[in-house]
């Protein structure tokens, strides 16, 4: 199968992550979205990454759904409880860091696509205020536990690292760090996986 997707983008490296950690081999090939020649339609009609197109060209995304799928594809290394509550857990905790990179997006694209006169301050701040929150409400569910989900590394821990992976990435001065002590000992931690060396974000 081929993951087509991008050094930088946050979700692709959920999804790379998740291939590693399940150890499973893939195709990974390089697609600019945002320029004009892109693609990416052919495969995905909304125009984003990650997309994972597989055997018999068959074509998947989201980032959820990808990760969903690959869980189910091999026994190595479960990921994703098999149902109830734990599950649904699992699933919030991506939301809400899926969430974070998404706000942190919407920032970014209208600091860089917008012109300066059309960008809106407020719009600016509403998003902030979701990376902030959702910083603040992952910080206090993790607490003292060593992973997200407890004493088990799982997605949760993945759509974490791969958001605050991000935020430091483009907002080098959001310095989560020093306001959530939890996450920064559980992304040093994450950090040292080979999973997380290898995808770490590029420009
Ligand atoms: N919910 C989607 C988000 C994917 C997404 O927003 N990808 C960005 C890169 S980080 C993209 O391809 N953006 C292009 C666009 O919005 O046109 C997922 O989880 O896969």
């Amino acid at each position: 199968m081929k993951l087509i997707g991008s050094l930088a983008s946050p979700f692709v490296r959920k999804v790379r992550i998740v291939l590693a950690e399940k150890k499973l081999d893939y195709e990974f090939v390089l697609e600019d979205v945002w320029s004009p020649d892109t693609t990416i339609s052919q495969s995905n009609p909304l125009g984003k990454v990650p997309c994972l197109v597989m055997e018999d060209g068959g074509a998947m995304f989201d980032s959820r759904v990808i990760v969903e799928y690959l869980d189910t594809m091999s026994p190595v290394g479960k990921l994703i409880p098999q149902g109830g509550r734990e599950r649904a857990s699992i699933k919030v905790w991506e939301a809400l860091a899926d969430g974070v990179a998404e706000a942190g997006i919407l920032v970014r694209l209208e600091r860089t696509q917008r012109a300066a006169e059309r960008q809106s301050d407020d719009w600016v701040e509403r998003q902030l205020g979701k990376v902030r929150n959702g910083m603040a409400s992952m910080a206090q569910a993790l607490g003292d536990h060593p992973f997200c989900a407890g004493k088990q590394f799982s997605l949760a821990d993945v759509a974490v690292g791969s958001a605050l992976g991000w935020i430091s990435f483009r907002f080098p001065d959001i310095d989560w760090r020093a306001e959530h002590e939890s996450l920064a000992r559980l992304f040093d931690k994450l950090s040292e996986r080979p999973s997380f060396r290898d995808t770490v974000p590029l420009a």
